[in-house]
């Protein structure tokens, strides 16, 4: 075979990859199937590059060079096991499968065993970006084995998203479902991201009494500073949007219950199996979960509320700066987070995931670029073992001066009656971070009571339990 890399699987995503790829000078084989797919992919854009079409699994594999790259860009979940099947036995020792869907990375590690044991490389590789990205050059992030990413990394290279620094936005994760999870943790931090784009916008409107068109500006003005992301940009355009058909703001006529295919929802269970406080993705993944019950919504609808109080134009001002510092704010903590799952991920299954490179390939190319990134590349560049974001000397500088703010306006939420998940849960996180003592010392009292539960002591080593229903003697834990 002549092809240097293979797809199948051409819905939107895996033609885009294809045309991708062929657009940067590869050779690339194309299957689907429904052989129809196949043959409109070739006679729409044969001319952009070299495309071998494949009708069937064995003409497929005989049009790739050895060692053999085949992509499977199928539907997530048991579409992608019912194409390994078919393919694996036609593929020889070396030979690499790609999966770069949206698998949950513990099938990743499951497949990638399986198909090591007989001697092919199986690399599950994080594609963000959509059907966009994937024709103009997605984030990258694959895992697998370092001996394919050896064969795979330079094609993968010619094809990622450019950062502003010209460096591409592809690197290899780690080891197996590496770069999977990394890709998991990015769709966390995306809900969060646009849970607190969400409540900037709701407090705008019903605190500020900002139209959507006036919110559209100022999201245009953040979108100049250090908020300058991808997510600022659209929602600025999303907010200028007007309906055609009624004439109102596009945000008016939307119903307001938000859907949700399922990454951010495996972020946080992942998170909760390996002990992470991701607070500001799970309260994003729950704010869309309350959005989605209409009925509960309906039945609650007569429960009192404040009396809100309107402010007068330069009060709105003065809040619409003192929301923007609370974004950001809380956006620093929403990424310390994250990125504190992946070290956690990293930590469990020995992936030596570096953080730093991580937040480089995620400048351009996917939903959640911005220039912020650049800075948390740096901070962990700067110090491998970096414990947390807010250890970072300008981020703990950066959120130290915009507390006031942010507070302020958690406050103001609160007063007003406006709900803040993600902003409460943010400051929440900060604050119970920062704090010299926590309550846990009560919770570990009263396991103690009841369960015998043990607790340690701040003055001696061990384990120590209060005879709770005798004298209330202290006595060595078992
Ligand atoms: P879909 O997820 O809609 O999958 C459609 C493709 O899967 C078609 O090529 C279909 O073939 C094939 N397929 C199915 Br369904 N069952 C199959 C089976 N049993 N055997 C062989 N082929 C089968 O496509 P997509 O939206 O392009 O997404 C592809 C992958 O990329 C998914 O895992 C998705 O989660 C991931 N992803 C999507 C985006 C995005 O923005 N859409 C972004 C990032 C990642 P057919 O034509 O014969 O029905």
């Amino acid at each position: 075979g002549t092809a240097q890399i293979g797809v199948t699987g051409l819905a939107v995503m895996g033609r885009n990859l294809a045309r991708n790829f062929a657009r940067n000078g590869l050779t690339v084989a194309v299957h689907n199937r429904t052989a129809a797919k196949t043959r409109a992919l070739v006679e729409e854009f044969g001319d952009e590059g070299t495309f071998v079409p494949a009708e069937s699994a064995e003409e497929f594999v005989a049009a790739l060079e050895r060692p053999r790259r085949l992509m499977i860009m199928v539907k997530a979940g048991d579409p992608t096991d019912a194409v390994i099947q078919e393919f694996a036995p036609l593929l020889e020792e070396g030979d690499v499968i790609i999966d770069g869907g949206n698998a949950h990375f513990a099938d990743t590690r499951r497949r990638e065993k399986e198909l090591r044991e007989r001697g092919i490389h199986f690399v599950g590789v994080g594609v963000s970006g959509g059907e966009e990205g994937a024709l103009h050059g997605p984030s990258i992030m694959p895992g697998g084995s370092p001996k394919s990413y050896e064969s795979l990394g330079p094609l993968l290279e010619r094809i990622a998203a450019k950062a502003p620094d010209g460096a591409r936005t592809v690197a290899h994760i780690g080891p197996d479902g590496a770069g999977h999870f990394v890709k998991m943790v990015h769709n966390g931090i995306e809900y969060a991201d646009m849970q607190l784009i969400a409540e900037a916008y709701h407090l705008l409107r019903s605190v500020a009494g900002y139209s959507p068109a006036q919110i559209a500006e100022t999201f245009r003005t953040w979108n100049t500073g250090r908020l300058d992301s991808y997510l600022i940009e659209i929602t600025a355009e999303v907010l200028a949007h007007t309906d055609e058909a009624t004439g109102k703001p596009f945000v008016d006529v939307v119903v307001d219950q938000a859907e949700q295919k399922g990454t951010g929802r495996w972020t946080v269970q992942i998170a909760l199996d390996l002990g992470v406080p991701v607070s500001g993705i799970a309260e994003a993944v729950f704010a869309r979960a309350v959005s989605g019950h209409a009925a509960l919504r309906e039945a609650s609808r007569g429960l009192p509320g404040p009396t809100a109080r309107p402010l007068d134009a330069a009060e709105a001002a003065r809040f619409a700066d003192q929301v923007e510092q609370a974004l950001y704010a809380s956006k620093i903590v929403s990424y310390t987070q994250g990125f504190h799952q992946i070290r956690a991920g990293s930590d469990e299954y020995g992936w030596d995931v570096d953080l730093g490179s991580v937040a480089a390939i995620w400048r351009a190319g996917c939903i959640i670029r911005a220039a912020f990134l650049d800075r948390i590349r740096a901070a962990f560049d700067a110090r491998h073992d970096l414990p947390s974001l807010l250890s970072d000397k300008q981020f703990a500088e950066e959120i130290g001066a915009a507390q006031d703010d942010w507070r302020a306006v958690v406050a103001t939420a609160a007063v007003q009656g406006v709900p803040t998940p993600g902003f409460s849960a943010a400051l929440s996180y900060y604050d119970a971070l920062r704090a010299e003592r926590l309550p846990a010392a009560l919770t570990q009292g009263q396991r103690d009571f009841f369960g015998a539960h043990t607790y340690r002591r701040t003055d001696r080593e061990g384990s120590f339990h209060t005879l709770w229903g005798g004298d209330r003697s202290e006595v060595s834990g078992a």
